[in-house]
């Protein structure tokens, strides 16, 4: 029915107030009731594309989000961590797979999201965007980018679509596992040599900003919170997951004698909020819009493999491919 990406965009284009009120108030006490939604259910084309939106711009982090540790599986220090960041780096494009298929369900084809990352399009995480200059980048990255990703995802997985819920499910099961062999690697800097601390130290000061950015701009300037709130699609505003990161993080660096590059971080014990300093939004904005310090490089990477594997997709999928089972 949802053939092409033009064909997505048609329908998703109905405003919220053209809607049949009685089918959208039965949508609407379905979730509030915490019921699921299905593909094949009645849903406003606003929370189609809503949701299309933030699940593609998921999936293309997961695939993009590959490729700053993915220069470090040559280098990773000893045959074990080698193995634990291939498998990482192959995790992550398993959850942009998953990903893709979830998104999929909501009727836009995955050529057309690919054709939409790569041509600059659709957005991606802002965090992907930094270099992994040495080996301690790569742990900060499985350690804390992966616990903010978590903090983020476990609340989302209770959320109102179901297929994006049951993928969030199993994607944060092994994240569960990249935080582990993060926090391990960390500790390990953080524990070793002079030169080995100051590196970790080194990487910290480079990823605090752009995981402050992380959970996304705060709440007044955010333009989809309120309906994606509604709708439960997001089960906490951007300042509420990036203090719940804050909160069961910020403890757990400096318990490693690590400095966080921000003089003015602290909590109020009354209210449980975290100050912090102006992490720079402009450069957050920026960054999100392709002028960041690898936007060229990552999209130019990501173009190569899609150029590079289409024989691939052409051979499988063609009718006379041996690898297409006939509908029965
Ligand atoms: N980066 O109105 P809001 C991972 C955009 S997975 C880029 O607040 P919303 C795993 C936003 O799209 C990481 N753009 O937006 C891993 C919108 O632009 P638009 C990804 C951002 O949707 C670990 C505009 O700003 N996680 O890390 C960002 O309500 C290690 C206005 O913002 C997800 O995608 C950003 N950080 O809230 C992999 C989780 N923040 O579309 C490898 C699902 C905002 O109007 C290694 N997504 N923007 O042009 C979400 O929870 C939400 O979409 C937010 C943003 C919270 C990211």
């Amino acid at each position: 029915m949802y053939g092409g990406g033009n064909t997505f965009e048609k329908i998703t284009a109905t405003k919220l107030e053209d809607e049949d009120p009685i089918l959208l108030q039965e949508f609407e006490e379905k979730i509030a009731k915490g019921g699921k939604i299905e593909p094949q259910d009645w849903m406003p084309a606003l929370y189609r594309k809503q949701l299309t939106r933030m699940i593609e711009q998921h999936a293309h982090s997961e695939i993009i989000g590959a490729l700053p540790e993915g220069t470090w599986i040559t280098r990773a220090p000893g045959f074990r961590r080698k193995r634990a960041i291939l498998a990482k780096v192959q995790d992550e494009i398993g959850h942009a797979q998953l990903l893709y298929s979830a998104a999929e369900t909501l009727g836009k084809t995955r050529e057309a999201m690919i054709n939409d990352l790569v041509t600059g399009k659709s957005k991606y995480s802002n965090i992907f965007n930094y270099p992994a200059y040495t080996w301690a980048d790569a742990a900060v990255i499985a350690w804390l980018v992966d616990a903010a990703a978590i903090v983020n995802q476990t609340a989302n997985a209770k959320g109102s679509y179901g297929p994006y819920s049951r993928a969030l499910d199993r994607i944060c099961i092994e994240e569960s596992f990249h935080l582990k062999y993060g926090h391990d690697a960390v500790v390990y800097l953080a524990t070793g040599t002079d030169m080995q601390r100051q590196m970790v130290q080194e990487a910290l000061n480079r990823w605090w900003k752009p995981l402050m950015h992380f959970f996304g701009p705060p709440d007044k300037q955010s333009k989809h919170t309120e309906i994606l709130m509604r709708w439960k699609v997001k089960m906490g505003t951007n300042d509420e997951m990036r203090n719940q990161f804050m909160d069961m993080y910020v403890p757990k660096i400096w318990e490693l004698g690590l400095d966080i590059p921000d003089a003015e971080l602290g909590k109020d014990e009354e209210t449980g909020i975290w100050s912090f300093a102006d992490p720079d939004w402009e450069e957050f904005k920026r960054v999100i819009n392709g002028d960041g310090p690898l936007n060229k490089e990552r999209l130019a990477v990501r173009k190569a493999v899609e150029n590079n594997s289409e024989w691939i997709r052409k051979a499988i999928l063609s009718p006379e491919s041996k690898y297409v089972v006939p509908l029965a």
